[in-house]
Protein backbone atom coordinates (compact mmCIF):
# COMPACT_ATOMS: atom_id res chain seq x y z
CA UNK A 1 0.00 0.00 0.00
CA UNK A 2 1.72 3.55 -1.01
CA UNK A 3 1.19 6.32 1.28
CA UNK A 4 -1.48 8.16 -0.84
CA UNK A 5 -3.88 4.83 -0.45
CA UNK A 6 -3.75 4.54 3.14
CA UNK A 7 -6.99 5.35 4.63
CA UNK A 8 -8.34 8.19 6.05
CA UNK A 9 -10.20 5.87 8.61
CA UNK A 10 -8.76 4.50 11.40
CA UNK A 11 -9.41 1.91 14.14
CA UNK A 12 -8.29 3.55 16.81
CA UNK A 13 -11.09 6.51 16.56
CA UNK A 14 -10.13 10.31 17.21
CA UNK A 15 -10.57 12.25 20.80
CA UNK A 16 -8.05 9.74 22.84
CA UNK A 17 -6.30 11.35 25.65
CA UNK A 18 -2.39 11.27 24.86
CA UNK A 19 -0.30 14.03 25.63
CA UNK A 20 0.26 16.70 22.79
CA UNK A 21 2.38 15.59 20.59
CA UNK A 22 2.32 11.44 21.96
CA UNK A 23 3.86 9.71 19.24
CA UNK A 24 2.24 6.50 21.10
CA UNK A 25 -1.26 8.03 20.11
CA UNK A 26 0.00 8.37 16.37
CA UNK A 27 1.30 4.98 15.90
CA UNK A 28 -1.80 3.45 17.10
CA UNK A 29 -4.04 5.55 14.61
CA UNK A 30 -1.69 4.56 11.91
CA UNK A 31 -1.45 1.02 12.66
CA UNK A 32 -5.25 0.69 13.10
CA UNK A 33 -5.41 2.34 9.41
CA UNK A 34 -3.78 -0.69 7.88
CA UNK A 35 -4.73 -3.38 9.88
CA UNK A 36 -8.31 -2.64 9.77
CA UNK A 37 -11.64 -3.86 11.41
CA UNK A 38 -10.64 -7.41 10.98
CA UNK A 39 -8.37 -6.95 14.98
CA UNK A 40 -8.36 -7.87 18.03
CA UNK A 41 -5.99 -6.45 20.37
CA UNK A 42 -4.95 -5.89 23.61
CA UNK A 43 -2.68 -3.56 25.35
CA UNK A 44 -1.26 -3.57 29.06
CA UNK A 45 -0.95 -1.31 31.63
CA UNK A 46 0.90 1.74 30.13
CA UNK A 47 0.00 5.32 28.68
CA UNK A 48 -2.07 3.86 25.97
CA UNK A 49 -4.54 1.96 28.26
CA UNK A 50 -4.67 5.27 29.81
CA UNK A 51 -5.06 7.53 26.71
CA UNK A 52 -6.96 5.03 24.46
CA UNK A 53 -8.80 2.21 26.96
CA UNK A 54 -10.70 3.33 30.42
CA UNK A 55 -14.28 2.45 29.93
CA UNK A 56 -16.35 4.55 28.59
CA UNK A 57 -13.95 6.23 26.66
CA UNK A 58 -12.16 3.61 24.67
CA UNK A 59 -10.73 4.71 21.23
CA UNK A 60 -10.00 0.95 19.50
CA UNK A 61 -13.12 0.47 17.23
CA UNK A 62 -12.27 -3.19 17.24
CA UNK A 63 -12.91 -6.07 20.65
CA UNK A 64 -10.47 -4.85 22.85
CA UNK A 65 -8.36 -6.01 25.96
CA UNK A 66 -6.85 -5.57 29.09
CA UNK A 67 -4.83 -7.27 31.07
CA UNK A 68 -1.50 -7.47 33.10
CA UNK A 69 1.12 -5.80 32.97
CA UNK A 70 3.58 -9.41 32.12
CA UNK A 71 0.62 -11.05 30.04
CA UNK A 72 0.63 -9.36 26.53
CA UNK A 73 1.98 -12.10 24.45
CA UNK A 74 0.32 -15.24 26.15
CA UNK A 75 -3.16 -13.22 26.09
CA UNK A 76 -3.02 -12.75 22.78
CA UNK A 77 -1.76 -16.41 22.11
CA UNK A 78 -5.21 -17.66 24.10
CA UNK A 79 -7.04 -14.89 21.73
CA UNK A 80 -5.55 -16.77 18.32
CA UNK A 81 -6.10 -20.04 19.59
CA UNK A 82 -9.23 -19.36 20.85
CA UNK A 83 -10.35 -18.07 17.16
CA UNK A 84 -8.39 -20.67 15.49
CA UNK A 85 -10.41 -23.64 17.30
CA UNK A 86 -13.72 -21.26 16.18
CA UNK A 87 -11.97 -21.65 12.72
CA UNK A 88 -11.51 -18.00 12.03
CA UNK A 89 -8.73 -17.63 10.49
CA UNK A 90 -8.65 -14.11 9.17
CA UNK A 91 -8.37 -11.95 12.15
CA UNK A 92 -5.05 -10.11 13.28
CA UNK A 93 -4.69 -10.88 17.12
CA UNK A 94 -2.07 -7.72 17.76
CA UNK A 95 -0.93 -7.09 21.22
CA UNK A 96 -0.01 -3.35 21.67
CA UNK A 97 2.61 -3.02 24.45
CA UNK A 98 4.85 -0.27 25.89
CA UNK A 99 8.75 -0.88 25.90
CA UNK A 100 8.53 -1.67 29.93
CA UNK A 101 5.80 -4.23 29.30
CA UNK A 102 7.81 -5.56 26.61
CA UNK A 103 11.32 -5.67 27.33
CA UNK A 104 11.22 -6.23 31.53
CA UNK A 105 7.64 -7.40 32.70
CA UNK A 106 6.79 -9.35 29.75
CA UNK A 107 9.85 -10.28 28.36
CA UNK A 108 9.19 -14.04 29.41
CA UNK A 109 5.78 -14.72 27.62
CA UNK A 110 6.88 -12.95 24.46
CA UNK A 111 9.87 -15.23 24.59
CA UNK A 112 7.84 -18.36 24.87
CA UNK A 113 5.14 -16.48 22.12
CA UNK A 114 7.96 -16.24 19.31
CA UNK A 115 9.47 -19.80 20.33
CA UNK A 116 6.41 -21.27 19.58
CA UNK A 117 5.89 -19.36 16.81
CA UNK A 118 2.66 -18.41 17.72
CA UNK A 119 0.10 -16.74 15.64
CA UNK A 120 0.29 -13.04 16.99
CA UNK A 121 0.99 -9.38 15.65
CA UNK A 122 3.28 -8.12 18.64
CA UNK A 123 3.88 -4.15 18.42
CA UNK A 124 5.75 -2.46 20.91
CA UNK A 125 5.90 1.60 20.87
CA UNK A 126 8.82 1.97 22.72
CA UNK A 127 9.25 5.28 24.55
CA UNK A 128 12.37 4.11 25.91
CA UNK A 129 11.07 4.42 29.66
CA UNK A 130 7.80 3.93 32.05
CA UNK A 131 6.47 6.79 31.05
CA UNK A 132 2.78 6.30 32.84
CA UNK A 133 3.96 6.16 36.26
CA UNK A 134 6.27 9.25 36.07
CA UNK A 135 9.59 8.12 33.86
CA UNK A 136 11.29 5.00 35.26
CA UNK A 137 13.90 3.50 33.35
CA UNK A 138 13.02 0.35 31.27
CA UNK A 139 15.69 -1.78 29.95
CA UNK A 140 15.66 -0.33 26.64
CA UNK A 141 16.52 2.93 27.81
CA UNK A 142 19.46 4.51 26.58
CA UNK A 143 22.97 5.54 28.31
CA UNK A 144 23.30 8.66 30.12
CA UNK A 145 19.26 9.67 30.36
CA UNK A 146 17.57 11.03 33.10
CA UNK A 147 14.68 9.42 34.22
CA UNK A 148 13.75 9.28 38.06
CA UNK A 149 15.10 6.25 38.76
CA UNK A 150 18.62 6.96 36.84
CA UNK A 151 19.27 10.86 38.33
CA UNK A 152 22.88 10.58 37.35
CA UNK A 153 22.04 9.12 34.08
CA UNK A 154 21.59 5.43 32.89
CA UNK A 155 24.44 3.36 32.84
CA UNK A 156 23.14 0.41 31.45
CA UNK A 157 23.30 -0.20 27.40
CA UNK A 158 19.34 -1.02 26.34
CA UNK A 159 18.50 -4.75 25.49
CA UNK A 160 18.26 -5.19 22.01
CA UNK A 161 14.87 -7.44 21.64
CA UNK A 162 14.98 -7.22 18.10
CA UNK A 163 17.77 -9.19 18.45
CA UNK A 164 16.87 -11.51 21.32
CA UNK A 165 13.14 -12.43 19.05
CA UNK A 166 15.43 -12.87 16.01
CA UNK A 167 17.56 -15.52 17.88
CA UNK A 168 14.27 -17.42 17.96
CA UNK A 169 14.36 -17.12 14.79
CA UNK A 170 10.84 -16.11 15.15
CA UNK A 171 9.06 -15.30 11.48
CA UNK A 172 8.59 -11.76 11.45
CA UNK A 173 11.11 -9.15 13.39
CA UNK A 174 11.20 -5.66 12.23
CA UNK A 175 11.48 -1.97 13.84
CA UNK A 176 10.22 1.18 12.23
CA UNK A 177 9.17 4.43 12.83
CA UNK A 178 6.83 7.03 11.45
CA UNK A 179 9.06 9.49 10.15
CA UNK A 180 9.71 6.52 7.75
CA UNK A 181 6.00 6.13 6.76
CA UNK A 182 6.47 4.11 3.63
CA UNK A 183 9.10 1.49 5.17
CA UNK A 184 6.63 1.27 8.03
CA UNK A 185 3.53 0.48 6.31
CA UNK A 186 5.19 -2.11 4.33
CA UNK A 187 6.36 -3.63 7.33
CA UNK A 188 2.64 -3.12 8.93
CA UNK A 189 0.80 -4.23 6.08
CA UNK A 190 3.63 -7.38 5.77
CA UNK A 191 3.06 -8.40 9.25
CA UNK A 192 -0.61 -8.22 8.83
CA UNK A 193 -0.16 -10.64 6.29
CA UNK A 194 2.18 -13.11 7.47
CA UNK A 195 1.57 -16.45 9.82
CA UNK A 196 3.04 -17.39 13.02
CA UNK A 197 5.23 -15.26 15.33
CA UNK A 198 5.44 -11.70 14.27
CA UNK A 199 6.82 -8.27 16.05
CA UNK A 200 7.87 -4.73 15.33
CA UNK A 201 8.88 -2.06 17.51
CA UNK A 202 8.19 1.45 16.71
CA UNK A 203 10.12 4.48 18.32
CA UNK A 204 7.51 7.02 20.12
CA UNK A 205 8.72 10.36 21.13
CA UNK A 206 6.92 11.09 24.61
CA UNK A 207 6.61 14.61 25.09
CA UNK A 208 7.09 14.99 29.04
CA UNK A 209 9.37 11.80 29.28
CA UNK A 210 12.19 13.42 26.47
CA UNK A 211 11.12 16.59 28.08
CA UNK A 212 10.45 17.96 24.38
CA UNK A 213 7.97 20.95 22.87
CA UNK A 214 5.18 18.65 21.65
CA UNK A 215 5.45 19.66 18.25
CA UNK A 216 9.13 18.31 18.11
CA UNK A 217 8.89 14.37 17.98
CA UNK A 218 7.62 13.62 14.57
CA UNK A 219 11.35 15.74 13.74
CA UNK A 220 13.24 13.83 16.54
CA UNK A 221 12.68 10.17 15.21
CA UNK A 222 13.89 11.24 12.19
CA UNK A 223 16.95 12.13 13.30
CA UNK A 224 17.20 9.31 15.72
CA UNK A 225 17.23 7.01 11.77
CA UNK A 226 19.31 9.06 10.48
CA UNK A 227 22.05 9.03 13.29
CA UNK A 228 22.39 5.34 13.89
CA UNK A 229 20.30 6.00 17.45
CA UNK A 230 17.39 4.02 16.12
CA UNK A 231 17.80 1.48 13.01
CA UNK A 232 15.36 0.34 10.75
CA UNK A 233 15.90 -3.74 10.50
CA UNK A 234 13.34 -6.26 8.56
CA UNK A 235 13.83 -10.14 10.00
CA UNK A 236 12.40 -12.38 7.49
CA UNK A 237 12.28 -16.22 6.13
CA UNK A 238 15.85 -15.97 8.68
CA UNK A 239 17.37 -13.03 6.58
CA UNK A 240 18.25 -10.04 8.11
CA UNK A 241 18.52 -6.97 6.45
CA UNK A 242 18.96 -3.25 7.01
CA UNK A 243 16.23 -0.74 5.53
CA UNK A 244 17.93 2.30 5.94
CA UNK A 245 21.67 3.15 6.47
CA UNK A 246 22.64 5.73 8.77
CA UNK A 247 24.20 8.89 8.18
CA UNK A 248 25.90 8.94 11.38
CA UNK A 249 25.60 12.46 11.82
CA UNK A 250 23.74 14.40 14.18
CA UNK A 251 23.74 12.47 17.13
CA UNK A 252 25.07 15.09 19.86
CA UNK A 253 21.68 17.76 17.84
CA UNK A 254 19.18 14.78 18.22
CA UNK A 255 20.24 14.53 21.82
CA UNK A 256 20.81 18.27 22.59
CA UNK A 257 17.35 18.93 21.61
CA UNK A 258 16.14 16.31 24.56
CA UNK A 259 15.62 17.91 28.15
CA UNK A 260 16.32 14.40 29.54
CA UNK A 261 19.75 14.69 28.04
CA UNK A 262 20.55 18.03 29.86
CA UNK A 263 23.13 16.62 32.04
CA UNK A 264 24.87 13.21 29.46
CA UNK A 265 28.47 13.67 30.65
CA UNK A 266 30.98 13.33 28.00
CA UNK A 267 31.85 10.01 28.89
CA UNK A 268 28.32 8.20 28.75
CA UNK A 269 27.47 10.30 25.68
CA UNK A 270 31.12 8.46 24.11
CA UNK A 271 29.36 5.27 25.57
CA UNK A 272 26.21 5.86 23.98
CA UNK A 273 28.10 6.47 20.66
CA UNK A 274 29.66 3.27 20.88
CA UNK A 275 26.72 1.36 21.81
CA UNK A 276 25.41 2.61 18.64
CA UNK A 277 27.94 2.08 16.41
CA UNK A 278 28.62 -1.47 18.03
CA UNK A 279 24.81 -2.06 17.51
CA UNK A 280 25.19 -1.04 13.83
CA UNK A 281 28.04 -3.16 13.29
CA UNK A 282 26.38 -6.24 14.80
CA UNK A 283 23.47 -5.74 12.71
CA UNK A 284 25.35 -5.08 9.83
CA UNK A 285 27.77 -8.61 10.33
CA UNK A 286 24.19 -10.18 10.52
CA UNK A 287 23.09 -9.03 7.27
CA UNK A 288 25.75 -9.96 5.51
CA UNK A 289 26.16 -13.58 6.98
CA UNK A 290 22.58 -14.45 6.03
CA UNK A 291 23.52 -17.70 4.90
CA UNK A 292 19.69 -19.51 4.96
C1 LIG B 1 2.62 -5.77 37.87
C2 LIG B 1 2.56 -4.30 37.69
N1 LIG B 1 3.60 -3.53 38.07
C3 LIG B 1 3.55 -2.18 37.90
C4 LIG B 1 2.45 -1.60 37.37
C5 LIG B 1 2.39 -0.10 37.25
N2 LIG B 1 2.49 0.38 35.89
C6 LIG B 1 1.41 0.69 35.15
S1 LIG B 1 1.80 1.35 33.67
C7 LIG B 1 3.46 1.26 34.01
C8 LIG B 1 4.47 1.80 33.04
C9 LIG B 1 4.45 1.11 31.72
O1 LIG B 1 5.58 1.43 30.97
P1 LIG B 1 5.64 1.03 29.45
O2 LIG B 1 5.29 -0.40 29.28
O3 LIG B 1 6.95 1.44 28.92
O4 LIG B 1 4.48 1.89 28.80
P2 LIG B 1 4.37 3.53 28.82
O5 LIG B 1 3.72 3.90 30.10
O6 LIG B 1 5.74 4.08 28.69
O7 LIG B 1 3.50 3.87 27.66
C10 LIG B 1 3.68 0.69 35.27
C11 LIG B 1 5.00 0.48 35.89
C12 LIG B 1 1.37 -2.43 36.98
N3 LIG B 1 0.26 -1.92 36.41
N4 LIG B 1 1.45 -3.76 37.14
MG1 LIG C 1 7.42 3.13 27.80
Amino acid sequence: MKLKELPHKSHFTEGDRACAGCMGSNIAINVMRILGKKTVVSVPPSCMSVFGGTFPNINWDVPYFHMQFANTASTITGIARALKVQGKEDIVVLGMAGDGATADMGLASLSGAAHRDEDILYICYNNEAYENTGIQASGVSPIGVWSSTTPKGNQYAPKDIPRILIAHEATYVATASTSHIQDFINKVEKAKKLRGFRYIEVLSACTPGWKIDSHLGPELVKEAVESGYWLLIEYEDRKLKMNVKPKFTGLKEFISKQGRFNDISDEQLENLRKQIERKYHIYKNMENNNHL
